[in-house]
């Protein structure tokens, strides 16, 4: 039996929460990972895999019952806004992604919990080299996610030195995956593509031409995060956060992709200015020979190979829809 733990995982319905979640489950076992959310209705699966809570990430007092009811010792904590969203809202922004972080750190130093903090290519500026980024250099980001990102890593490094507060953090290219779709990133086109592919239809990237950003699918993200977590921490001469990566590419890339598996599949440009201008301050590529050489990060999914399962998947899923809809008609 691995180390027995007792996890929390904030935002649980979002779209790494609902893949990390049953992953989790199955690792470390059902009664002993417990899912919580705020506003999305969880779905069968994370209702009936374990248990399930309501939980506003700013409210401490819940924060601490659960913790306390429940016997957690780590936390990961998922619940925040992405980039797009942020820009729009960036108080709220603020107040989820730093406050809420906050109180789940406070928490966590109480109740001696270890704490899983997702950060982001959003927390690099226009001013970061942008090619073969490295692990350590200048962040400045220019968006409130960005600032909300770096803030956040730099509390868990404090909370890790000042108070010993086990905290680990990836800084997470843009997530690619079937299962839940994301809501208000940059990054966001990368899965709506295939969405879109798949009905047949044309897609209107709303990224220029030649934007060329990091990218991983999900299955690598979920290893990733876990196995930061089970990390020898004697290794880890880094934190809060580690660049990880799995590929980069531009809009027009994946599209060639895609058509090499859906010849008939036509993406157009509307550019849309304030992602475009997100996207313009973030990373190209780069560099987590770190978190290679700290805990032995290995991405196993190339452009070619995530494209193939993306469009395997959705394929599956966009013909079972089809079948149930069909068979509530016929038997009504
Ligand atoms: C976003 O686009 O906001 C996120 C991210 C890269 O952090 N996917």
């Amino acid at each position: 039996m691995i180390n027995m733990k007792r996890i929390l995982v904030t935002g649980a319905t979002g779209q790494i929460g609902s893949e990390l979640t049953p992953a989790l489950r199955k690792r470390y076992g059902d009664e002993n990972v417990i899912a919580s959310g705020h506003t999305i209705e969880p779905d069968r699966e994370l209702l009936e895999g374990g248990p399930f809570c309501f939980l506003d990430v700013r409210d401490s007092c819940s924060l601490e019952k659960i913790v306390k009811e429940y016997r957690i010792n780590t936390i990961y904590h998922l619940a925040a806004l992405l980039s797009a969203a942020a820009e729009k809202d960036s108080q709220l922004a603020w107040d989820v992604n730093i406050n809420g972080l906050k109180t789940i750190l406070e928490a966590a130093r109480a109740f001696h919990c270890s704490v899983f903090f997702p950060s982001s290519i959003g927390a690099f500026g226009p001013s970061t080299p942008p090619d073969n980024t490295p692990q350590d250099t200048i962040q400045r980001p220019a968006t409130m996610y960005g600032i909300t990102k770096l803030s956040g890593e730099l509390l868990c490094d404090y909370y890790y030195h000042r108070f010993g507060v086990d905290t680990r953090g990836l800084r997470f290219p843009g997530l690619i995956s079937y299962k839940t779709m994301p809501h208000g990133g940059t990054t966001d086109y990368a899965v709506e593509i295939f969405y879109a592919a798949i009905r047949g239809n044309r897609y209107e990237c709303f990224l220029r031409e030649g934007t060329r950003l990091d990218m991983m699918y999900m299955p690598d993200a979920i290893r990733a995060a876990i196995n930061l977590m089970e990390a020898d921490p004697k290794r880890l001469a880094h934190r809060n956060a580690f660049n990880v990566t799995a590929m980069s590419f531009a809009p027009e890339e994946i599209y060639t992709e895609i058509k090499k598996n859906i010849p008939d599949f036509i993406m157009t440009y509307r550019v849309d200015p304030v992602r475009q201008a997100i996207a313009d301050s973030w990373p190209h590529h780069m560099d987590d020979s770190s978190a290679r050489r700290e805990w032995g990060w290995r991405h196993e999914y190339n452009l070619a190979a995530m494209t193939r399962e993306m469009i395997e998947r959705l394929s599956e899923r966009f013909e079972k829809d089809k079948g149930d809809r069909y068979v509530s008609k016929t038997v009504r």
